[in-house]
C-alpha cells in the first residue's frame, strides 16, 4: 500500500494536521510528515515533491495559512495527487488561503478541502489510495455506516430534545 505524504508549511499548522493523522491512524494507513515551506524551504519542499512517488507515496496532503502557495508548489512537482487544506490565520479567518489554495490555474489541480479540515483531507487520501484497494474501501464504507448510526440515534431522542 502506498503511504500518504503530509507537508505542511509550518509547525503551527500542526493542530490541523494531528486531525488528519488521527484518521490516517484509524484506518491504519502509513504516512509520513514533514514541515516544509514553499518561501522558507522552497528547494526542500520541490525535491520532497521530485522524490515523493519513488519514496513510495501515492498521495501528497499539503497545508498552509496566509499566502497559501504550498499545495500549488508541491503539486508543479509531481503528477501524484495533491490535496491542499487551507489554515485558518490570524487575519482573514482562513478565506486568505482557502483562496490561495483552491484557485490553482489551469493545468495543475489541488483538490481542496475546507478551512482546517485535515479530517476531510484524510479521508480523501483514504478513498484515493482505496480506488485499487478493496480491504480499505470497506473500511471507509463501515466509517461511514458508523456515523450513519450515530446521526440515527441523535434522531431518535431530537423531539424530546427540541421540546427542551
Ligand atoms: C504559512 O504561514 C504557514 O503554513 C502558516 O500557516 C503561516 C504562518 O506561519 P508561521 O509564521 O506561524 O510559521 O507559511
Amino acid at each position: 500500500m502506498k503511504k500518504v505524504g503530509i507537508v505542511m508549511g509550518s509547525d503551527s499548522d500542526l493542530p490541523v494536521i494531528q486531525k488528519a493523522v488521527k484518521v490516517l491512524r484509524e484506518l491504519d494507513l502509513s504516512y509520513e510528515v514533514h514541515v516544509y515551506s514553499a518561501h522558507r524551504t522552497p528547494v526542500e519542499a520541490r525535491n520532497f515533491a521530485l522524490n515523493a512517488r519513488k519514496n513510495g507515496i501515492g498521495v501528497i496532503i499539503a497545508a498552509a495559512g496566509m499566502a497559501a502557495h504550498l499545495a500549488g508548489a508541491i503539486a508543479a512537482h509531481t503528477t501524484l495527487p495533491v490535496i491542499g487544506i487551507p489554515c485558518k490565520g490570524p487575519v482573514l479567518d482562513g478565506m486568505d488561503a482557502l483562496l490561495s489554495t483552491v484557485q490553482m490555474p489551469s493545468g495543475i489541480p489541488v483538490a481542496t478541502v475546507g478551512v482546517n479540515n485535515g479530517t476531510n483531507a484524510a479521508l480523501l487520501a483514504a478513498q484515493i489510495l482505496a480506488v485499487e484497494n478493496s480491504a480499505l474501501e470497506e473500511k471507509l464504507r463501515n466509517r461511514r455506516a458508523e456515523e450513519a448510526s450515530a446521526v440515527l440515534e441523535k434522531d431518535a431522542g431530537i423531539t424530546v430534545r427540541a421540546e427542551g
